[in-house]
């Protein structure tokens, strides 16, 4: 525990990111120190199968998010958006850096979490379970699960 094991290990580690939360409390993948505020998910109508979801990131070193799942999306994305000739234009963002001790907004308007493959809608007042991914300065890939409230866009 705690040994450096180098840069050569940080794909093997998003590799047991990707392969699920019951291997990674097997392998002891740590908690991320990462604190999660402003969280929630927007509320989306039957039928609807892609949703978004908004939270501010606040770490004191420095941390890249690399993978976002919940089982209520079968698939997650982290997305950019910004305003081109007056369209709304979303890109997929592989990572997220979240520098130390800077707020990293996800909202609406810009950055957020794109959901899609909806099953049943989310509805207002729920709690949506979310695991976040995160790679520290030295390459280690660390966990963090969040509940989110599901709340009507503003
Ligand atoms: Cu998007």
């Amino acid at each position: 525990m705690g040994t450096f094991r180098g840069m050569k290990n940080s794909a093997i580690y998003l590799l047991q990111c990707l392969l699920g939360s019951t291997l990674m409390l097997w392998l002891g993948v740590a908690q991320a120190d990462v604190a999660i505020s402003d969280a929630w998910v927007r509320a989306s109508n039957p039928g609807q199968s892609v949703g978004a979801a908004y939270l501010t990131l606040r770490s004191k070193e420095d941390m890249t998010m690399v993978y976002v799942e919940t089982e209520r999306a079968g698939n997650t994305e982290i997305h950019s958006m910004t305003m081109q000739n007056g369209i709304m234009k979303m890109r997929h963002l592989e990572e997220l850096a979240i520098p130390a001790n800077q707020p990293v907004k996800l909202a609406p308007g810009s950055f957020h979490l794109m959901l899609f493959e909806l099953g049943r809608p989310f509805k207002a007042g729920e709690q949506v379970k979310f695991r976040l991914c995160f790679k520290d300065k030295a390459g280690k890939i660390e966990e963090k699960f969040v509940s989110l409230p599901v709340k009507a866009a503003p």
